[in-house]
């Protein structure tokens, strides 16, 4: 007779490692609002993608909606976004609508795992595999191990690209930097987010998706800080529509198969 406090661990354990990519065509890291669009449109392309979320709970900066009230505004005319995730927005007739932000958290990524996307939650990315001069994985480990700082050598996945939806800390984009190379921006380096300004800002996270570095992609609020941008709020037209437009670019650069 099977034991099953040990056939649960083992079940575990298969199932964890039979999901679990090594070679991806593409990570992101984050599982913000950007980053989940941008995996949903990428694998929905027939792409093998994974998001690296260091949290347990998926969402990043959708949950708090605007200063813990659980509603976010977005621009009218991200609705094709919101029903290809069949999220509903309340319209006020002036250009914005307003989002439940369970809702929204929730059926990001929710449509992104019914498009093949892989979760990859509780595990960090803390380093890159550069070679040539070009990003070639990732390096991660538990979020568990830098929360009890402990001193735990990580392991490394392969993928052709990465986005950066880490959002207003752009931490791959830091790491970058933190091993003597440099961003395509006008310094090299982080320009650094600039005060809110929402019509500005809204544009600017989607006009400025670029590949930073070669194979490495920003996408969300992490645009606004490595390209200097305006900051704007609970507003989150504009993170939805940069993954979006990170998914196309990214998608335009991956060989065809
Ligand atoms: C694994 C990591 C790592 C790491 C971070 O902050 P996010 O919600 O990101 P975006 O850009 O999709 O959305 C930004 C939005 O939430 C926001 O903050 C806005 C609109 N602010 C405007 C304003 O004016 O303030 O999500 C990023 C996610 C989080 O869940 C992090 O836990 C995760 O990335 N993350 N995961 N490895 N090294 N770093």
């Amino acid at each position: 007779m099977k034991e099953i406090e040990v056939e649960t661990t083992k079940r575990i354990m298969q199932r964890f490692w039979q999901d679990f990519p090594l070679d991806l065509d593409v990570a992101v890291i984050g599982a913000g609002p950007s980053g989940m669009v941008a995996a949903k449109y990428i694998a929905q392309a027939g792409k093998k993608v994974g998001i690296f979320e260091r949290d347990l709970s998926i969402g990043g900066g959708i949950w708090g909606g605007g200063m813990l009230f659980p509603v976010i505004v977005v621009q009218d005319d991200v609705h094709p976004i919101l029903r290809d995730f069949d999220i509903e927005g309340r319209a006020a007739g002036d250009g914005y609508c307003t989002l439940n932000a369970v809702e929204f958290a929730t059926k990001l990524g929710s449509k992104a795992i019914d498009s093949g996307v892989k979760f990859l939650n509780g595990i960090e990315v803390e380093d890159l595999i550069i070679k040539n001069d070009r990003v070639s994985g990732v390096v991660i480990n538990w979020s568990a191990v830098s929360a009890a700082k402990l001193h735990v050598d990580p392991l490394g996945i392969k993928t052709k690209t990465v986005i950066d939806a880490t959002g207003h800390p752009c931490e791959v984009c830091k790491m970058i930097l933190k091993r003597r190379h440099k961003l395509a921006t006008k310094s090299g380096g982080i320009e650094g987010e600039r005060a809110m300004d929402v019509e500005n800002a809204e544009k600017f996270v989607v006009n400025n998706v670029k590949e930073v570095y070669p194979n490495l992609w920003v996408a969300g609020m992490a645009v606004s800080a490595v390209f200097g941008g305006p900051r704007m709020g609970p507003i989150f037209g504009g993170m939805i529509s940069s993954g979006k437009r990170a998914a196309e670019e990214v998608l335009k650069r991956l060989p065809k198969e």
